[in-house]
């Protein structure tokens, strides 16, 4: 079979586990040929440490693209994760233009926890929209679903009608698949639901809920659902891949949490995610 290739436009921050040092060996594990995109060079993540270091990589991006179109590459699909700039999501939606073929999985990456991170601002928030209206898939979190659609966020204590009407409203920015992620409507279980708009259906994969929060969680739920979906998977099996792999990640760490707050400890754990591809 024909191998599948994925590029993936996010920052590389050396040290922390997030973005592209998960996505890359999430979906070169899944199979994929991975083609990385960075957006920028950061000495660490943005969430916990200070004083980070940030080389801009964004003059790169044009041109990596028109290298490319030039040696006629083509890609299976395209994911975006942290970018970091509204003149970034502007090359990014150019590099939507220029690869129609790909399938496009978008993640916001701009707020979690009820916050914006820090480098953001609410014009940032309507940019990512302008790029979800864009993408095929989106995957926000509940920060930045309430973000994008200018609404006031909501920690807890809501029911399947509020996600329900949420996600219709993500459907209605233009794209085709919205799935939220870190839905609890029992304390007990956490999970990710989807909406598909044509056909109006809602799918939904609960697990356990870990009441702990490490940073990074979110850039692997997203690579592997990402990879499960360009491998060709049913809405349904790529939910179930991504929470049961995030979940396995964050079991796996929890007796290291105070040492791995930064990150998970998601190598160890690839094993069955390749055997969850099955
Ligand atoms: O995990 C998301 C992420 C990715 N990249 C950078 C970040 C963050 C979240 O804070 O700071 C640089």
């Amino acid at each position: 079979m024909k191998q599948k290739r994925i590029m993936t436009i996010q920052d590389l921050s050396c040290f922390g586990k997030c973005s592209l040092t998960v996505a890359h060996p999430i979906m070169s594990a899944m199979g994929l040929e991975v083609c990385p995109v960075p957006t920028a060079v950061l000495s660490t993540h943005t969430a916990g440490f200070q004083n980070w270091t940030y080389r801009d990589l964004a003059a790169d991006l044009p041109a990596i693209a028109s290298h490319w179109k030039s040696q006629g590459l083509t890609f299976d699909g395209i994911s975006t994760g942290y970018l970091g700039s509204e003149e970034m999501i502007d090359m990014v939606t150019d590099y939507f233009r220029l690869f129609p073929e790909a399938v496009k999985i978008v993640d916001p990456v701009f707020a979690d926890n009820g916050k914006l991170y820090p480098a953001f601002d609410e014009k940032y928030a309507k940019g990512i929209a302008r790029l979800c209206a864009a993408a095929d898939v989106i995957v926000p979190n509940l920060t930045e679903a309430t973000f994008m659609l200018g609404e006031k966020y909501v920690p807890a204590g809501y029911d399947e009608q509020y996600i329900h009407g949420l996600l219709r409203r993500l459907g209605e920015l233009g794209c085709p698949v919205a799935v939220v992620t870190g839905v609890i409507y029992d304390p007990k279980y956490q999970g990710a639901v989807a909406y598909e708009a044509a056909s109006g259906r809602f799918v939904q994969y609960f697990r356990e809920n870990i009441d702990v929060s490490f940073h990074g969680t979110g850039d692997i739920f997203t690579s592997a659902l990402a990879g499960a979906v360009v491998l060709g998977k049913p809405l349904e099996q790529a939910l179930r891949i991504a929470v049961d792999y995030t979940v396995d990640c964050i079991k796996t760490t929890m007796p290291d949490r105070e040492e791995h707050w930064y990150g998970v400890k998601f190598e160890s754990c690839l094993p069955g995610l390749i055997q969850s591809l099955a």
